[in-house]
């Protein structure tokens, strides 16, 4: 039985590469719902009914397991569906709670007592539909108390990555910075909350300084999934190979996915 792993494009492609390396003897089935990407720029609802059209196209196929591994979906769509109740043995995971255990595991490590934060100002760069949620917020607020999170929203950058358009990309991080800046002269972290996003790490950190410490989700993703697997075995069984399903068009979506993740992949019709 395969793990569901669920983006509107191409930007979940590196949470899989991570947890694939980590876990190579787990199949996943990785869906693209590339016909109405971006969702960054959709309301809240629309992004819920698409998220769960996909969780439930997931299910078909035979994971009992999704990873929704956008931060879009997961903030407008996670705590909605696990709230509205799953369907017996169906399980959907997020991908920002790990960050963000990553980020106060940090402040709190070492018996630290909690409000000694080692890291006050918190940079977020992510979707304008994510930062529009608060959803980053609202589970840092559970968390760690204190934190001063400021959020830019990248508006334009998902199209760049999945266009491949670096030079526009890079502008974009850089001037998406410095917005950043003028709001947050000196923050100590960054979060990068989309999935898209590690492509640009280095951009993101030479535009950042030395001292900020960015953090991105792959790695994260990959040990927060590793843990949970082991804790459940009955989620997922040894199978065939991993497949891409896009309900986009599959020839041109291999062809971008490639480009993309600079090996070769090739997508079938959802
Ligand atoms: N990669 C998605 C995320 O992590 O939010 C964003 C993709 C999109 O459709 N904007």
């Amino acid at each position: 039985m395969a793990v569901g792993v669920f983006d509107s494009g191409l930007g979940g492609l590196t949470v899989l590469d991570a947890v694939a390396k980590r876990l190579p003897e787990v199949p996943f089935v990785y869906y693209a719902d590339s016909s109405h990407a971006p969702y960054g720029v959709r309301d809240a609802d629309d992004i819920y009914k698409l998220t769960v059209d996909a969780v439930n196209a997931l299910w078909d196929a035979g994971c009992d397991l999704v990873i929704l591994a956008c931060n879009t979906a997961s903030a407008a769509a996670l705590r909605r569906m696990q709230e509205g109740g799953l369907p017996k043995g169906k399980r959907v995971l997020g991908v920002f709670v790990p960050l963000i255990e990553a980020l106060t595991e940090r402040q709190w490590g070492d018996n630290s007592p909690p409000r000694e934060v080692a890291v006050q100002h918190v940079a977020l760069f992510a979707t304008p539909a994510t930062v529009r949620s608060r959803a980053f917020q609202r589970e840092l607020a559970f968390r760690a108390i204190g934190v001063d999170v400021e959020a830019q929203a990248c508006g334009g950058l998902v199209d760049a990555i999945e266009e491949g358009d670096m030079i526009l990309a890079e502008a974009l991080v850089r001037s998406h910075v410095e917005a950043l800046k003028r709001k947050m002269p000196e923050p100590q972290a960054a979060i990068l909350g989309c999935t898209h996003y590690p492509l640009m790490q280095e951009v993101f950190q030479d535009a950042l300084g030395p001292e900020v410490k960015v953090y991105s989700q792959a790695n994260l993703v990959a040990s927060s999934l590793a843990d949970y697997l082991e804790r459940h075995p009955d989620m997922y069984g040894p199978g065939k190979d991993s497949r891409f399903l896009t309900t986009g068009d599959p020839r041109k979506v291999s062809v971008h996915a490639t480009q993309f993740l600079k090996r070769s992949l090739t997508f079938e019709a959802a």
